[in-house]
């Protein structure tokens, strides 16, 4: 890589930077210090690497991105604003973290196209985008690289660490060896309340390992460092965790490094030094007009991609089609309905637990998008049903997942499937070990004893 290329990514990084300052700046509210200090990685990912197409956001074979550190949100605006995202202006990034804006101040799934899952409580995001990463898995399967075959990347901080739940989301995608998952931890020392290691000191390198992960450190700023972690990680038969050391706050002269910066507007003086800092002269909300057009410029790379996957798309079968199009098989409920008769006029008496075994018998045979599972409790919670095949690290091609004894990541594998799409996913647990959280999609639909769930809208009692 040679030494414009470092320049450009640098120009490319600071455009993240000052939009993210100055919004920050100017609404008087948010969170500066992540995307300064995760701006370098961005622009690598972002320009170079990550496949999506602005004029198609939803294209369902694109990489998927979740903000898991979705205070930092700021980042993902700038980027979406800069690769020319046409649901987001300037003006919105000016009107961050205002009434009814679709800035709304952390990334909402729906409220603004680009945004794969609503994030912000830690630990959710990267436990979500194993959901992700495993659907992508299970339909590439199913219907082959041309079709489905993408990664799904994460930005995380030390905090989405320290949850719990990613724990066992990662446990589980070691397990699994799903090596389309590439997570970013932005390694900066730095929280709310001062240095990681007021409150933490578990070696995060060690622990992925541990849990069968692969593992690459870098400097987080340095550009030719980024891409090659991520050709490695690309290639990886494991998924990766890159620790990427940062400087929080990156290029504010006097808060960068401290826990002032995470999440409070750096103020007048400090903008105004950054920019000379880091030598930028471009107004705020503006960006020179040679670093726009690299960013808009860098989305034309995917696009013999994206029309290669249109055209196979086309002539996919219907199987995939209605998938595509979240479409139920015709008479999917046929029997259900018979069921459901049966069991009114007959007054059916039995567990809740079995009703709906007795349910997904007729419902999990005609519906291909399925995939069900429990935490360990199948046996209990009745939630396999004859003829499910239990997706493996060596076959993906299954509809039975068995998550182990990991209730709260199997929520968010949950969400993440459903947010990923083309997967129905449901689960059971009994409630008592579960505390339904599944943020950024629906919120769940659970039987009173038996806790099975289905975080997919179309089969919500209550809506
Ligand atoms: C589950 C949950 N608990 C607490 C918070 C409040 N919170 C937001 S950011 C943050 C600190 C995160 O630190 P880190 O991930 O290192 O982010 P950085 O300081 O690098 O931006 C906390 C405690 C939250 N968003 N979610």
């Amino acid at each position: 890589m040679c030494f414009s290329c470092c320049k450009n990514y640098r120009n490319m990084a600071d455009a993240i930077r000052f939009l993210s300052a100055d919004a920050i700046e100017k609404s008087k509210s948010g969170h500066p210090g992540m995307p300064l200090g995760m701006a370098d990685v961005a622009a690598v990912l972002f320009s170079r690497f990550i496949k999506l197409n602005p004029e198609d956001a939803g294209w369902f074979n694109r990489d998927r991105f979740v903000l898991s550190a979705g205070h930092g949100s700021m980042l993902l605006y700038s980027v979406l604003y800069l690769l020319g995202y046409p649901d987001i202006s300037v003006d919105d990034i000016k009107n961050f973290r205002q009434l009814g804006a679709k800035t709304a101040g952390h990334p909402e799934y729906g409220h603004l196209a680009g945004i794969d899952m609503t994030t912000g409580p830690l630990g959710q995001g990267i436990s979500s985008a194993v959901g992700m990463a495993l659907a992508e898995r299970a339909l590439n399967a199913r219907f082959g690289n041309e079709l489905c075959n993408h990664y799904t990347y994460v930005i995380c901080g030390d905090g989405c660490l320290m949850e719990g739940i990613s724990e066992e989301a990662a446990s589980l995608a070691g397990h699994l060896r799903l090596n389309k998952l590439i997570v970013f931890w932005d390694n900066n020392d730095i929280t709310i309340d001062g240095h990681v290691s007021a409150a933490n000191s578990t070696d995060q390198l060690a622990r992925f390992k541990a849990c069968g992960w692969n593992t690459l450190s870098i400097d987080g700023h340095n550009h030719r460092q980024i891409e090659k972690a991520i050709k490695k990680a690309q290639k990886s038969k494991k998924p990766t965790l890159i620790a990427c050391k940062t400087i929080i706050g990156f290029g504010a002269p006097t808060k960068s490094g401290t826990s002032k910066v995470h999440g409070a507007p750096l103020g007048a003086e400090e903008v105004a030094a950054m920019r000379q800092n880091l030598h930028w002269t471009a107004a705020p909300f503006e960006v020179p007009a040679d670093i726009l057009s690299k960013w808009r410029q860098s989305p034309q790379r995917v696009k013999p991609e994206y029309e290669a996957w249109k055209k196979a798309a086309r002539t996919a079968g219907k199987e995939f089609n209605d998938i595509l199009n979240g479409k139920l098989p015709k008479n999917w409920d046929k029997e259900l309905n018979k069921l459901k008769n049966k069991a009114i006029a007959e007054q059916t008496k039995v567990a809740t637990r079995k009703a709906s075994e007795m349910c997904l018998e007729q419902i999990v045979p005609h519906i291909p998008q399925i995939i069900g599972g429990s935490a360990d409790l199948a046996a209990s919670n009745l939630t396999f049903v004859k003829g499910m095949k239990t997706i493996t690290k060596d076959d993906y091609n299954g509809n039975n997942m068995m998550y182990g004894i990991r209730e709260h990541a199997m929520a968010a594998v949950m969400n993440g499937m459903a947010l990923h799409g083309g997967v129905i996913p449901y689960g059971g647990t009994f409630f008592v070990f579960f505390r339904l959280y599944a943020p950024g999609h629906a919120s769940g639909c659970a039987d009173e004893t038996a806790g099975n769930l289905c975080p997919d809208p179309r089969f919500d009692r209550r809506r």
